[in-house]
């Protein structure tokens, strides 16, 4: 038998955030899959390399500013991400590294372009975001994108401006955002486990089969 409980309007006011994976990219294919741009066109760029020496053991994105037989070269190296489109919070995360612990110091850069067509590459069209030297020890590094909320763009890495180090490494490329749903003058005049209303005020007398969030008994609970 269905109990009704009555009590006193409930203004219920919630902000949940759910953050979102816009992108992500762990280079542990074959084959490089971004777009890779040689800009100082000496022939080698971007590629998927694996160094089971290393404590990460799956494959990353690297590039050379020294090259066993070769020797020291200059690098101008993109490594550009697809387009994306970011809501709001967005953050760019990544992992790097420089591969000999006595030539660790790489210099590279994060990018990011709202302009987007693939085939028309111009340095000029990328705004720098971060600007740092990889270490012998793997970092996370965190960018923050939220001035990109709502734009349509492409995010680069580039390795440059050093030369007689060794090699870079990219690794766990991810981009996320958040969705922010307010759930704000819901008023609950009454509470029984079978009651449940969802953040537009819509009322259901049983568990709702659409996954979302949803009130009931007061709380909020996410149908999956
Ligand atoms: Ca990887
Ligand atoms: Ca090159």
């Amino acid at each position: 038998m269905k109990k009704f409980l009555l009590f006193a309007a409930a203004l219920l006011a919630m902000n949940v955030s759910a953050q979102n994976v816009v992108l992500t990219e762990d280079f542990d294919g074959e084959e490089i899959p971004w777009m890779v741009v040689d800009a100082d066109g000496d022939g080698n760029n971007w590629g998927i390399g694996q160094w089971t020496s290393d404590e990460n053991t799956t494959n990353c994105a690297y590039s050379n500013s020294y090259i066993n037989n070769v020797g020291a070269v200059t690098p101008d190296n993109w490594l550009i991400s697809p387009a994306f489109t970011l809501g709001a919070n967005g953050k760019l995360t990544f992992d790097v590294k420089g591969q000999d612990p006595s030539y660790a110091a790489e210099h590279y850069g994060v990018y990011v372009t709202e302009n987007v067509e693939a085939e028309n590459f111009s340095a000029e069209d990328y705004t720098s975001l971060y600007e740092a030297e990889s270490t012998a020890a793997w970092e996370n590094i965190e960018v923050d994108m939220a001035a990109y909320e709502g734009k349509t763009v492409r995010v680069a890495f580039r390795h440059w401006n050093i030369t007689d180090m060794f090699i870079i490494k990219m690794d766990n490329i991810k981009v996320t955002d958040e969705t922010n749903t307010a759930i704000s003058d819901v008023r609950v005049n009454e509470q029984d486990s079978n009651v449940w209303y969802d953040l537009q005020g819509r009322k259901y007398n049983e568990k709702p089969a659409a996954a979302g969030l949803y009130i009931n008994n007061g709380k909020k609970v996410l149908v999956k």
